[in-house]
């Protein structure tokens, strides 16, 4: 166009929901972003954060230049000079003490950018520590394990297909707010409002009620962290009215017994007083899962941040198979994602080594981030004694914040890579500027392989680099020969040349794979795409499912054929995949994994214990939030006080709260003074505070969200976690409130 004013589409990054945006610039001017209504998979749909990657682009808190700290003071630095500093400060730490005196924490938004989901493992790689901690222990690992040890390998997740099921049952989710999570569908309340449209059912199990409860057709209120009794109870009852079927798959099953005789306590009497749910309701509800034509059982994050997170996500895929809903469509399915490599079936294990204070197993190559703190603070050879942060923000995420924090100030040295100053960033002596959305190309490829549809869309970068280090794929290439000891002045680009061609030769060398032999030269010369991640996607396409195989398949997928088609290419709905997408070593779905079906016995103690009158705390979510980063924005965080405590109207009575007054909440942790909402969207004896706020932290650059700081609940949440996956108990907390 002559004005200068030109329109580019591209995926939002920001949530899991991968929604299109039709984005204006007038010259290198953000105008507008709208929802892509050509988009194949969002159809226009966003949300209200989606248009404000504009207002994140212009924040001026929003570092654009390193930042080395001196005499407490960070100061604007040049390139050179901040890799200098990390050089001589670095290298001589990992000389004397070894790599793992270096731990590496990986932030959530890592997931949705290509630099981190293919340079992060070439950093960590160089490093070679075993302190490998990241958001996954604070959120969804329990899922990884769980699914792991049925179907062998830790990201073989299947997915709700909510766009032709006709009963969901959902438990500790609330895409209403979310967006969705691991179950990527731009748009989940049109998709969820559809089932019922067309005569379906949804159950929505949570402590509270929620747009999501109000939504469905029915809200069943239950205990924090007992999602694992009403699931085994609903278990028990298909067993006992012989309502068990795995259909189609069951000659690929193998566990059938051992779950029926796990399950076979657990009656919906035994459990109904700990879960807070009428045995007649679990019967009922159990006698409808296994009635509806197809039906599927998802669990999210307030089923996973819990005491028994792994039981909870094993046994919704029980259910699912049970009910044989398992792999066919309207059930629980596995996407195929555009870039999905060959998986071996070796099979999934943990504990290959364990964490050196508490002897904590390694899951996934990671330890609990609810024990980075004690590896810092307690003594003794292996001692953390550096930290590099990569888009991570564990002072207001992760438990125990209070103890995180100090621990970081312990730190020899500390390094993030952030687009902020923030809660932790703030205790590092050197922060490397991180690369805003529009700057960069991008591809989903963890929600690809998380979507209720098959699809592909390639996103190139809208606006030009604002400094020398254009990406994120390069500074961490940077930090890699820093670690490695090769100097801050490597040769980046036959360094990348190295890592692709690593990439190829795995690939050639792959029996399973469909370029299994080829010439790795003539693999990399037919290449499209600029050196970094965009070449690498281009392989990635050309080698996964729908791709053209080199030649093999003419027409196929190529990076080239995504950038023709700038509203993404849909590859279809969700087809069964079992049993050869499987990747345990016999073929079989193990539903009854033996450190899944020994860790059962610690779930039969909550039978006996009712909760001892307690108070428990649980998190909530917000549509205008997104964990702990985007409350700099004015756009989000304008209007009425979001970080307040929600308590029922019953125990604000009993515990004398004023509606609107201040409340003291106490934990074994620490304690936190927040404002009382007083509502009957929570049920008694559970309050409610959300996560990611606490923005009052000294040091910090976040004049907006200085503004409406907010208190960090994970100041009350004690560092314990779920043995099974490491993941941190962030519901349920017992806590005591008192008005202030
Ligand atoms: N109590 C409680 N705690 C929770 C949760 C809960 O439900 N309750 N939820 C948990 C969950 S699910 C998660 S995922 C974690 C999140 O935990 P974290 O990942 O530790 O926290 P975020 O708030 O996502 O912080 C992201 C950081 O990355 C920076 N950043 C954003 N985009 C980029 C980028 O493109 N590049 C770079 N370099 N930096 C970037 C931001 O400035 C910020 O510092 O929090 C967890 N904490
Ligand atoms: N707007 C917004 N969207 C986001 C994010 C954000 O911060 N803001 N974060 C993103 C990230 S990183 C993630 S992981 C996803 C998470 O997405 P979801 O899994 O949908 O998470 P929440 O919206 O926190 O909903 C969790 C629900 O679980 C309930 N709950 C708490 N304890 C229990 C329990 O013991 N049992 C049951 N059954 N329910 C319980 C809570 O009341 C809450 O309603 O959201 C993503 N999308
Ligand atoms: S729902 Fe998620 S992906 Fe969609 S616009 Fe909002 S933040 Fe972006
Ligand atoms: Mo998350």
């Amino acid at each position: 166009v002559t004005d200068g004013t030109r329109t580019e589409y591209r995926t939002c990054p920001l949530c899991e929901a991968t929604c299109g945006l039709e984005v204006t610039l007038h010259a290198d001017e953000v105008v507008r972003i709208r929802g892509d209504r050509d988009d194949v998979f969002s159809r226009g749909f966003i949300c209200p954060k989606g248009s404000t990657l504009k207002h994140l682009e212009a924040d001026p808190d929003r570092l654009r230049t390193p930042l080395i700290r001196r005499n407490g003071v960070h100061e604007p630095a040049a390139w050179d000079e901040a890799f200098q500093e990390i050089e001589s400060r670095l290298r001589p730490i990992i000389e004397q003490h070894g790599p793992d005196a270096v731990a590496v924490y990986l932030g959530n938004p890592n997931v949705h950018s290509m630099s981190g989901v293919l340079y992060n493992r070439v950093f960590l790689k160089a490093l070679r520590t075993r302190n490998i901690y990241s958001a996954s222990t604070i959120d969804q690992m329990p899922k990884h394990v769980s699914a792991g040890l049925m179907f062998g390998h830790p990201d073989l997740i299947p997915v709700p297909d909510i766009d032709r099921t006709g009963y969901l049952l959902m438990l500790g989710a609330n895409p209403y707010e979310s967006n969705g999570s691991l179950a990527t569908a731009p748009d989940w309340p049109g998709r969820m409002e559809a089932i019922m449209e067309r005569g379906g059912t949804v159950v929505v199990v949570d402590p509270r009620s929620t747009r999501t409860t109000r939504a469905a057709s029915e809200h069943v209120f239950i205990r924090p962290g007992t999602d694992p009794l009403l699931l085994f109870g609903l278990v028990n009852v298909l067993f006992a009215d012989g309502l068990v079927d795995p259909g189609r798959l069951a000659d690929s099953v193998e566990g059938l017994d051992a779950v029926r005789a796990a399950a076979a306590p657990f009656t919906p009497e035994a459990v109904a007083n700990g879960c807070g749910v009428d045995a007649d309701r679990i019967r009922r509800l159990a006698r409808d899962l296994a009635a509806a034509d197809t039906a599927v059982v998802y669990g999210r994050i307030g089923t996973h941040t819990a005491e028994f997170g792994t039981l909870a996500s094993w046994l919704v895929d029980v259910l699912n198979t049970l009910t044989g809903n398992l792999d066919r469509p309207g059930g629980a399915m596995f996407p195929r994602a555009a870039t999905e490599q060959p998986r071996d079936r070796r099979g999934f294990r943990t504990g290959r080594y364990t964490s050196r204070v508490h002897g904590l197993p390694e899951v996934r190559s990671e330890f609990p981030v609810a024990t980075l703190a004690d590896e810092i603070l307690a003594p003794g050879d292996g001692r953390v004694r550096t930290l590099v942060t990569l888009a991570g923000n564990p002072v207001l995420s992760a438990p125990d914040s209070d103890t995180l924090d100090r621990a970081l100030g312990e730190l020899d040295f500390m390094v993030s890579l952030d687009l902020y100053l923030n809660e932790t960033t703030r205790r590092a002596d050197v922060i490397l500027p991180g690369t805003p959305p529009l700057r960069r190309p991008h591809y989903d490829f963890a929600f690809t392989q998380l979507a209720v549809r098959n699809v592909a869309n390639f996103s190139p970068a809208i606006l030009t680099a604002e400094h020398e280090n254009p990406d994120e794929w390069r500074i961490l290439l940077r930090l890699a020969a820093v670690v490695a000891g090769q100097g801050r002045s490597a040769d980046l680009d036959a360094f990348d040349d190295m890592v692709f061609a690593t990439l190829i030769g795995r690939s050639v060398a792959d029996p399973g794979s469909r370029v299994t032999g080829r010439s790795p030269e003539e693999l990399f010369a037919a290449t499209t795409g600029a050196p970094g991640p965009e070449r690498m996607l281009d392989f990635l396409l050309r080698t996964g499912p729908y791709g053209d195989g080199y030649g093999t398949a003419p027409g196929g997928l190529t990076l080239e054929r995504l950038r023709a088609a700038p509203h993404g290419v849909d590859l279809g709905a969700l087809e069964p995949r079992l049993p050869s997408a499987l990747a345990t070593p016999n073929g079989r779905v193990d539903l009854a994994p033996k450190v899944i079906i020994d860790d059962v016995a610690r779930l039969s103690k909550r039978l006996t214990s009712s909760g001892n009158g307690h108070l428990v705390l649980v998190g909530r979510r917000d549509l205008r939030s997104n964990n702990s980063w985007m409350h700099n924005l004015e756009v989000l965080v304008k209007g009425k006080e979001r970080c307040t405590l929600h308590v029922h109207p019953a125990d604000a009575d009993r515990l004398g709260l004023d509606p609107g007054g201040m409340a003291m909440v106490v934990s074994a942790a620490g304690s936190v003074a927040a404002p009382v909402r007083v509502t009957d969207d929570i049920m008694p004896g559970v309050v409610s505070l959300p996560h990611g706020w606490g923005h009052d932290l000294d040091g910090i650059r976040l004049n907006v969200a200085a503004t409406r700081p907010g208190v960090n609940t994970n100041r009350l949440v004690p560092a314990a976690t779920d043995p099974l996956s490491g993941n941190a108990v962030l519901n349920g907390i017992p806590v005591e409130v008192t008005p202030t």
